[in-house]
């Protein structure tokens, strides 16, 4: 049976980081980042998961008692060396995962210098209301009318976020993005999409009664078309 234990932790192993391959990559620069840390997190809990069951299966089917066995087995008290070791590589995970999360928390929170557009997010009761900056354009819809927002593609765009009433989170989980909207604070976050298609927002604070419906939709497309949308909006709203 011990035997087995071996080649049964190679392949828990194997499945444990395939599966972690398969989660799907965030199409964003700040998003790939927290995907790669996702991985790294995943392939190490994996390995810590497959040796310390495999070592309690080992232990439960080698010393296990056997019937004719009624003598007491060797008593230990203490093991330095060993304790030292279960001391120490616990501690090295720790700190290369902590200076790991460091890196990528910079490319996260990193401010582009001159983005493509900075869009005032503003949070309500419960809806959402995005001004371009500068380009006199405004979106905003509640339940049952999403507001969606144009950005282009490789280009940063800054969301500066905030809310008029109670605390509500932006949040954008197919690009791993979220940030609280909080009354009288400014959160800024800067994302670069890097696919064209259609990411689907909502609310991830509670924040009352319709807050499962407070949803909003961002398109990215290239950014020349970007450009075009923007303006055929600047005329329309000029318009009305
Ligand atoms: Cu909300």
């Amino acid at each position: 049976m011990t035997r087995l234990v071996r080649p049964i932790s190679c392949m828990a192993l194997l499945v444990m980081v395939g599966a972690s391959a398969c989660v799907p990559q965030a199409p964003s620069v700040q998003g790939r980042a927290v995907n790669q840390l996702y991985g790294i997190f995943a392939v190490i809990a994996s390995i810590i998961f497959v040796v310390t069951a495999a070592l309690i299966a080992l232990s439960m089917l080698r010393y296990r008692a056997k019937p004719s066995d009624d003598a007491l087995p060797a008593q230990f008290e203490g093991n330095v060396k060993l304790e030292l070791i279960w001391f120490a590589i616990p501690t090295v995970i720790v700190v290369v995962l902590f200076i790991l999360t460091l890196q990528k928390l910079d490319v996260v929170t990193e401010r582009a210098p001159d983005p493509e557009s900075i869009i005032e997010v503003d949070a309500y009761q419960w809806g959402w209301s995005f001004t371009y900056r500068g380009e006199g354009v405004n979106i905003s819809g509640g339940p049952h009318n999403d507001p969606e927002l144009v950005v282009p593609i490789d280009r940063a765009v800054a969301f500066e976020i905030s809310a008029e009433d109670v605390q509500h989170s932006f949040y954008l989980p197919r690009l791993l993005i979220k940030r609280d909207a909080i009354p009288g604070r400014t959160n800024r976050v800067d994302v670069e999409i890097d696919e064209p298609g259609r990411y689907i927002g909502k609310c991830a604070e509670f924040c009352g009664l319709l807050h499962a419906e407070m949803n909003f939709v961002v398109r990215a497309v290239p950014p020349l078309e970007y450009r075009a949308w923007l303006n055929e909006r600047k005329q329309d709203d000029g318009n009305a």
